[in-house]
């Protein structure tokens, strides 16, 4: 059985929208794995001041893998993609991010679901949005409508 699984990616070093592109097609080949769709590509400043600027997108995978799997898999791509783990947060060539999986909601310590910071990042509400219906409502029955709402679309250039 496949779960609809919501993927952030995001890239500011090394020709940010190769990298997403690459990525997508590396997650279309996961194993029991399928991309299903993919958002337009956003630029937007980073959070942390001084990196230099992201490109973002949402994909849209249906996936047979278990959740720590498909985890495993994403990070295999971030490696595969020159991906070096320094500080938390500092600039790299991809990142990966399991955004939503199904209706689960996880508090594990490697994965938690819906992603902890999602809610807030207008770089991940808004290309989400183009992959889901209008009444779309986060596994934790939050409405993504109402996040958007209180998610300005500020400093965000689709390309
Ligand atoms: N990711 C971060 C930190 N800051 N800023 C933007 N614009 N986009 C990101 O994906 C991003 C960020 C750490 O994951
Ligand atoms: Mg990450
Ligand atoms: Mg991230």
């Amino acid at each position: 059985m496949s779960i609809r699984v919501y993927v952030g990616l995001g890239s500011n070093l090394d020709a940010p929208a190769e990298q997403l592109r690459s990525a997508l097609d590396a997650l279309d080949q996961v194993q029991a794995t399928r991309l299903v769709a993919a958002s337009a590509l956003y630029t937007s400043d980073s959070l942390l001041p001084g990196q230099p600027r992201y490109t973002n997108a949402v994909a849209a995978l249906d996936s047979a893998l278990a959740p720590l799997d498909l985890l495993d898999a994403l990070q295999a791509i971030e490696n595969d993609q020159g991906r070096v783990r320094k500080e938390r947060w500092g600039p790299r060539t991809l990142d990966l991010d399991i955004l939503l999986y199904g209706d689960q909601v996880l508090d594990l310590p490697r994965l938690q679901v819906p992603h902890y910071h999602m809610h807030a990042r207008p770089f991940v509400l808004y290309p989400l949005a183009e992959l889901v219906p209008a009444d779309f409502r986060l596994a934790d029955g939050r409405q993504l409508s109402q996040l958007l709402a209180a998610c300005p679309y500020i400093g965000l250039e689709r390309l």
